[in-house]
């Protein structure tokens, strides 16, 4: 059998601003707009690795623990809706330079160790709701919800009785 997981890096986000987007969420959108994320999975992907084996992820981990560069801070005040992935969003409008080298060096680690990358540019953001309707109404976003960011996650999504879950394996402190 193989012990493969399908892993991913990403930033939590702190429980009170989850309680928050899930609140402007069910303020905004209609319950058959798609399939909501539960709050407990909302987060921020910054490096997504496929399915991997325990040898690859120990190193992809080696690797992570490596990094030295001080937290950022994160600001929600953007949503969107990507009608090809079917995704609804929220993201930063401009994400601090702090968030885009955290992702860029651990999308270069994961494509040096073999999990190819996306040639897509890195668009951070949060998915709220996957199998969107096309024809939903995008509400302007009018929130603004700014954490500072001191670690990063290692994922491993599982599927369980017909539900996907998040659950986090590992933590690293962020830290010159
Ligand atoms: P999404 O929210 O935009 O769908 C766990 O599946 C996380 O990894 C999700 O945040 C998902 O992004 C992201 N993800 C899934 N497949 C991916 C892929 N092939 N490339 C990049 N990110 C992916």
């Amino acid at each position: 059998m193989s012990d493969d997981r399908r892993l991913f890096f990403a930033v939590e986000v702190p429980d009170a601003i989850r309680q928050e987007i899930i609140d402007w969420r069910a303020r905004h959108f209609p319950d058959d707009t798609g399939r909501p994320v539960a709050a407990a999975s909302l987060h921020l992907t910054l490096a997504f690795l496929g399915e991997v084996s325990a040898a690859k992820s120990q190193a992809l981990c080696a690797q992570a623990a490596r990094i030295r560069q001080p937290g950022f801070s994160i600001t929600l005040d953007d949503a969107g809706h990507w009608p090809r992935s079917r995704v609804v969003w929220v993201g930063p409008r401009r994400a601090e330079r702090g968030l885009l080298q955290l992702a860029s060096l651990l999308r270069a680690q994961a494509a040096r160790s073999g999990c190819p990358q996306r040639s897509l540019p890195f668009l951070p953001h949060i998915t709220l709701w996957r199998q969107a309707r096309h024809d939903i109404a995008l509400p302007a976003p009018g929130f603004l919800w700014r954490w500072q960011v001191d670690s990063f996650t290692l994922f491993e999504s599982q599927f369980q009785s017909g539900r996907v879950r998040y659950r986090a394996l590992e933590s690293w402190t962020l830290s010159q």
